[in-house]
C-alpha cells in the first residue's frame, strides 16, 4: 500500500440539485478515504462543482440569472448537503473560482505553444446536456446522443482541436496497465467503442456561447467545458501556483495512489482524454481510473422528464447517515449498475443492520453483563474446535477485508464483515452461553465464548467504521474503550481484556415495512 492516496469524484454540474446517483458516487468516494484513513493513509479527498458550459449559461437565461448567481446559488446546495452527509473531502473545487481558471488558461496556452492544438473549423453534432461532440455516424438518422439519448443540435463553427493522435500510442501503454481502467468490460467498452475505430482530434474550445473560460489568445473562443473541468484535479492541488505543495505530495509523487472515481456515463473523458492531457503536460498518470455504475430505478435511468429521480434528503432525514451508507455500499454491486428499491431498502437495513450487527452487538453486550457483571473476560486461546476456527475466522476476515478494500471490491469487503457477524450469531447459537451460565464447571468455557464474541464486535465495527460513521464510536463506547483507538488494535487480541462495559442502546431500529415503504414511495422524488 503507497504512503498516500488522492482520491476524486467527478465534479459534478450545478444544473439541478444533487441527486442520489450523485450522493452515491460522493458517498462512495468517503468510504474509501476514510478507509485509507483508517489504515494511516496520508488521504486527499477532493470533489466540487463544473460550472461552465452551454447547459449553464442556458439555465440560467431561463431563470433570468446571470450564469455566475445561478451557479453560486446550487454549489451552495451541493456543498451543503455534503456536510450534512458529514462527507471527509479536503476541498471543494469551483470551476469559477480563480485559482482553476488560471490554470486552465495557462495550460491552453503551452497546449498551444507546443503544438498539440491547432485552429480549424467543426462540423458536426452537439450533445447540450452532456456537453458532448458526435459525429454523423454516432447521432445516427434520428439524430440522438449515443450517451443520454436526447436530440443533438448541429453544430458548424471555428474551433480549436487537440491532436490527439499524437498521444494516443503512449496512453495505450497505461491503458493496458491492470486495473488503470477497472471494471475490465469498461475498458474494452472503450476500446472497441473508441479506440479501435480510430480517434478524431477533439474540439476543445466553443464561439456559440461565453460562459466559459476565455482563451486569451483568441477572446471569441471559451475552452471546451471537459477540457476545462478534467483540469480540476490537478489546478486544487495548486498546480502552476505559487503554493504547489499539495500538488508536489499528492501528484507529482510515486508514493501518491491516484484514484478517480467517476460514473460509467463520463468513463471516455477520464481513460482517454484525461490521460492525453496529462501526457501532454508530462504529468503522471492516476493509479485507477474506477468506473462505477448508475443507479436506477424500476422504471429505467434516473430522469426528469420520467419523473424518477431520486431526492437523498428525505432519506437521511428518516433513516440516518448509517442505514443510507450500508445499503448503497452493500446492495449496489460497486462497478456495476444497480436498481434503487425501497423494498430492498428496508430490508437491507432489518436484516444487516438490525437482525444481523445490531442484534449481535445488544443481546452479547446485555450477556456480559448479566454474566460477568460488565466485565469482558481475559482472551484465551479456543478451547474446542469450533472455538478454534471462530478466532481463525476472524483473522481471515480482517486480510480478505484488506484485500478486497484495498482493489475498491468494497461491496465485497463490506459482505466479509457481515459473514463473521453472522458466524458470530450462529456461535452464539451453538454454545449456548445462557446453558453454560448454569453450571460453575462451565465458567471457563463461558468466559472464552463471550470474549470471543467481544472481539468480533469490536473488530467488525472497525472492518465497518468508514461506512457507519453515526454508530461505530457508540459502539467502541459500549465496550468501555476510553483511549483513541487505532485500526492496528484490532490485531491484539488482548485489547478489550477486562474492560467494564458501558450502558447501550438499541443501535438499528427495526423498520415496520409497510409503513416505510408507503413513506419512500410518497416522499423520495426530486423535485
Ligand atoms: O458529468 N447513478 O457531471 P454530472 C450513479 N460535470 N451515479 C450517478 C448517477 C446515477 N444515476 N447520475 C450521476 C458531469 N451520477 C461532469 C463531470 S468531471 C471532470 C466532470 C454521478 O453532474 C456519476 O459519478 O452529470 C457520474 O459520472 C456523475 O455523477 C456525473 O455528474
Amino acid at each position: 500500500m503507497k504512503k498516500r492516496c488522492y482520491i476524486t469524484t467527478p465534479i459534478y454540474y450545478p444544473s439541478g440539485n444533487a441527486h442520489l446517483g450523485h450522493t452515491y458516487c460522493t458517498i462512495m468516494a468517503d468510504i474509501i478515504a476514510r478507509y485509507k484513513r483508517n489504515r494511516g493513509v496520508e488521504t486527499y479527498f477532493l470533489t466540487g462543482t463544473d460550472e461552465h458550459g452551454q447547459k449553464i449559461q442556458n439555465n440560467a437565461e431561463k431563470l433570468g440569472l446571470t450564469p455566475q448567481q445561478y451557479v453560486d446559488g446550487i454549489a451552495a446546495k451541493f456543498q451543503d448537503l455534503w456536510k450534512e452527509l458529514k462527507i471527509s473531502n479536503d476541498d471543494f473545487i469551483r470551476t469559477t473560482q480563480e485559482r482553476h481558471i488560471k490554470v486552465v488558461s495557462e495550460v491552453f496556452s503551452r497546449f498551444l505553444k507546443q503544438g498539440d492544438i491547432y485552429l480549424g473549423n467543426y462540423e458536426g453534432w452537439y450533445c447540450v446536456p452532456c456537453e458532448s461532440f458526435w459525429t454523423n455516424v454516432q447521432v445516427g438518422e434520428d439524430h440522438l446522443c449515443p450517451d443520454c439519448g436526447r436530440p443533438v443540435n448541429k453544430a458548424r463553427e471555428e474551433s480549436y482541436f487537440f491532436k490527439c493522435n499524437k498521444y494516443l500510442d503512449i496512453v495505450l501503454e497505461d491503458f493496458e496497465k491492470p486495473k488503470f481502467v477497472f471494471p475490465e468490460s469498461r475498458k474494452n467498452e472503450m476500446l472497441n467503442n473508441f479506440i479501435k475505430p480510430g480517434l478524431d482530434d477533439l474540439c476543445v474550445s466553443r464561439t456559440s456561447f461565453s460562459w466559459g473560460i476565455q482563451i486569451k489568445e483568441n477572446p471569441k473562443h471559451v475552452v471546451y467545458v471537459w477540457l476545462d473541468a478534467l483540469i480540476n484535479y490537478i489546478s486544487a492541488l495548486g498546480y502552476l501556483s505559487d503554493d504547489d505543495s499539495l500538488f508536489k505530495k499528492f501528484w507529482d509523487n510515486d508514493d501518491v495512489e491516484i484514484i478517480h472515481l467517476v460514473g460509467a456515463d463520463i468513463s471516455r473523458f477520464h481513460t482517454i482524454y484525461w490521460p492525453m492531457f496529462l501526457k501532454a503536460l508530462n504529468l503522471r498518470q492516476p493509479d485507477r481510473i474506477f468506473v462505477h455504475g448508475l443507479l436506477m430505478t424500476k422504471d429505467g435511468k434516473m430522469s426528469k422528464s420520467k419523473g424518477n429521480v431520486i431526492a437523498p434528503q428525505p432519506l437521511i432525514d428518516r433513516y440516518g447517515l448509517d442505514c443510507l451508507r450500508y445499503y448503497l455500499i452493500r446492495e449496489i454491486n460497486f462497478g456495476s449498475d444497480g436498481v434503487f428499491t425501497p423494498e430492498q431498502f428496508i430490508e437491507r437495513i432489518n436484516v444487516d443492520l438490525v437482525n444481523n450487527y445490531g442484534n449481535l452487538v445488544n443481546r452479547s453486550l446485555n450477556m456480559i453483563k448479566k454474566y460477568f457483571d460488565g466485565v469482558i473476560p481475559q482472551y484465551v486461546e479456543g478451547i474446542k474446535e469450533i472455538d478454534k476456527a471462530i478466532q481463525d475466522e476472524v483473522l481471515k476476515t480482517i486480510s480478505k477485508y484488506e484485500e478486497l478494500m484495498d482493489d475498491l471490491k468494497l461491496s465485497e469487503a463490506t459482505n466479509e464483515v457481515m459473514l463473521l457477524v453472522d458466524k458470530a450469531n450462529k456461535y452464539i447459537q451453538a454454545k449456548e452461553p445462557w446453558t453454560l451460565a448454569k453450571s460453575e464447571e462451565n465458567i471457563d468455557e463461558l468466559k472464552m465464548v463471550m470474549s470471543n464474541i467481544a472481539r468480533i464486535i469490536f473488530v467488525s465495527t472497525m472492518l465497518l467504521k468508514p461506512i457507519i460513521i453515526e454508530n461505530y464510536n457508540k459502539v467502541f463506547n459500549y465496550l468501555g474503550i476510553e483511549k483513541e483507538v487505532k485500526y492496528k488494535d484490532i490485531l491484539d487480541v488482548h485489547y478489550l481484556d477486562n474492560l467494564k462495559l458501558k450502558d447501550c442502546d438499541i443501535l438499528y431500529k427495526r423498520l415496520n415495512v409497510n409503513e416505510e415503504l408507503q413513506y419512500i414511495k410518497d416522499n423520495i422524488k426530486q423535485v
